[in-house]
């Protein structure tokens, strides 16, 4: 694993809060599969929150200050996510971070997000936080080159991911999520069939 990689196990737990935020800003900004440039439609669900919001169309992958479903402002990033990202960050060895952008990717079973990369962002330099909520799915993490057989590492809910450095460039993807086994599992983690993501950025 790279060395600017920190998983911190369960630093988000307990996670019901945050489902709960997540749902608040989804009534405003609802969730959305958007288009991919070469003319797919994303399998994975996305909003946003904070100054910043991920968009992408046939025109491209951009920030917009604006949802362009609902032509309103993102709605404000929650106080407790970006206090609970500072802190990750802070703890994983990059103080000061600040995020403008928080995408929240939404997975149901079935969906998956194919190797790519993040450099819509200004500063390279500024880490990404990511917090995995709900079913646990299969990160996967390819390093400099796509076509590396990548490493594969577990996020359960609950689980926070600090990025910085030479990881903040690196491919990665997450595989196509399966149900649950309720046979071994007992029940699902926050009774959530699916899998939220937040990924806490410095846009501009
Ligand atoms: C490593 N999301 O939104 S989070 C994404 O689980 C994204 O939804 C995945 O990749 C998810 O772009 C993975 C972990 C993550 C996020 C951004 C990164 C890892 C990263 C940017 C650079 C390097
Ligand atoms: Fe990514």
């Amino acid at each position: 694993m790279a060395t600017d990689l920190v998983l911190l196990p369960g630093r988000a737990a307990p996670t019901a809060p945050l489902i709960a935020a997540i749902e608040t800003l989804a009534a405003a900004a609802p969730f959305r599969r958007l288009q991919t440039p070469g003319g797919g439609t994303m399998s994975v669900a996305m909003t946003n929150c904070g100054s910043w919001g991920w968009h992408s169309d046939t025109r491209g992958y951009r920030y917009l200050a604006r949802d362009p479903l609902t032509g309103c402002a993102w709605p404000a990033m929650p106080a407790a996510f970006a206090r609970l990202a500072g802190e990750a960050a802070a703890e994983a060895g990059f103080p000061g971070f600040v995020p403008d952008a928080c995408l929240v990717n939404r997975y149901e079973i079935g969906a998956q997000m194919g190797a790519h990369r993040d450099f819509d962002e200004l500063d390279l330099r500024q880490p990404i936080v990511s917090v995995s909520i709900g079913l646990p799915a299969q990160f996967l993490w390819h390093g400099e080159q796509r076509r590396t057989r990548p490493r594969v590492v577990e996020l359960r809910d609950g689980d926070v991911l600090v990025w910085g450095g030479r990881a903040r460039a690196g491919y990665h993807a997450v595989r196509r999520l399966t149900a649950p086994d309720l046979l071994t599992h007992g029940t699902t983690p926050q009774g959530l069939e699916l899998r939220y993501n937040l990924t806490f950025r410095r846009a501009k």
